[in-house]
């Protein structure tokens, strides 16, 4: 039985790997744009792989505001939720409450169960080019990166997505290296002070392809950008990875 365990574990993770090698979309993140895309873009037939640095995919959903685990969502999304199962209640002004435990693992369970490669505890640390092009991301084991003199390996895919949140760390690498377009001085601008409704409609405005290749979606759009930060309210995030992965089918498919 031990030995039968071993090899389960062994073959199924070498399938999902093998998989994950080269894609149609590249996922970085499994924050709450990241999972939503994820599972849209599968709804298109696409091939998608999603890396998660941590454990747990869910991103800044779990801790809700300050540790108390209850977020905020606007009408706009209550289709989504629907899809994906979600429940939620309407606490007027157009406002809707979540339970951020239900949110994190229902957009966990749906971007799996469509078909999604999702691999955790595997983070990206810099940016692959080629032909001027992002043409995947350097991954390695999240508890080897910066710790252990283990050389990393690549994802490549049509179109790479930076779903990493506040930290934008695919954009931060190609900047280093290349201009994004927009945004000056070589670094990124990073957020300006909160409110979070202008925030909201920042992030779902400029998501988008900020290189050939490369999609950024979610709170990165903002460090990218200097848009505002935000509390916990996650409309922006799920309508920002919808309008991404309509982005992505239709530059993957007319490719
Ligand atoms: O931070 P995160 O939830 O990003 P998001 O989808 O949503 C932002 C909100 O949570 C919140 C907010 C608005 O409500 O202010 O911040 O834009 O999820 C990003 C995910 O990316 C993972 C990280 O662990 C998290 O789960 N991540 C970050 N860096 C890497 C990474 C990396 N280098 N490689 C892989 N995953």
């Amino acid at each position: 039985m031990d030995r039968k365990i071993t090899e389960i574990i062994h073959h199924g993770y070498a399938k999902k790997f093998s998989e994950s090698i080269q894609s149609n979309v590249l996922i970085v993140g499994g924050g709450p744009s990241g999972l939503t895309a994820g599972y849209l873009l599968r709804q298109e037939g696409l091939k998608v792989v999603i890396i998660e640095k941590r454990l747990a995919p869910g991103g800044g959903i779990w801790g809700g505001g300050m540790g108390m685990n209850e977020v905020v969502v606007e009408e706009d999304v209550l289709d989504l939720l629907d899809e994906f199962g979600i429940r939620y209640t309407d606490v007027g002004e157009q406002l809707y409450s979540v339970d951020a435990v239900e949110l994190a693992s229902g957009l966990t369970f749906k971007a799996v169960q469509s078909g999604a490669v999702l691999l955790n505890r595997v983070g990206a640390e810099d940016v692959c080019i080629a032909d001027d092009r992002v043409s995947g991301v350097v991954i390695n084991q999240t508890d080897v990166i910066g710790r252990l003199p283990v050389d990393p390996v690549t994802f490549t895919a049509d179109a790479v997505l930076d779903a990493t949140g506040h930290e934008a760390v695919i954009c931060s690498a190609l900047n280093r290296r290349r201009t994004l377009s927009g945004v000056k001085g070589g670094a990124l601008v990073g957020e300006e002070g909160m409110d979070a409704r202008k925030a909201e409609e920042f992030v779902v405005e400029n998501t988008g392809e900020i290189f050939p290749g490369l999609w950024i979606s979610g709170m990165g759009v903002c460090s990218v950008w200097g848009g505002p930060r935000m509390g916990p309210i996650f409309g922006g995030m799920l309508s920002s990875g919808r309008k991404v992965a309509g982005q992505i089918a239709a530059s993957v498919n007319a490719a």
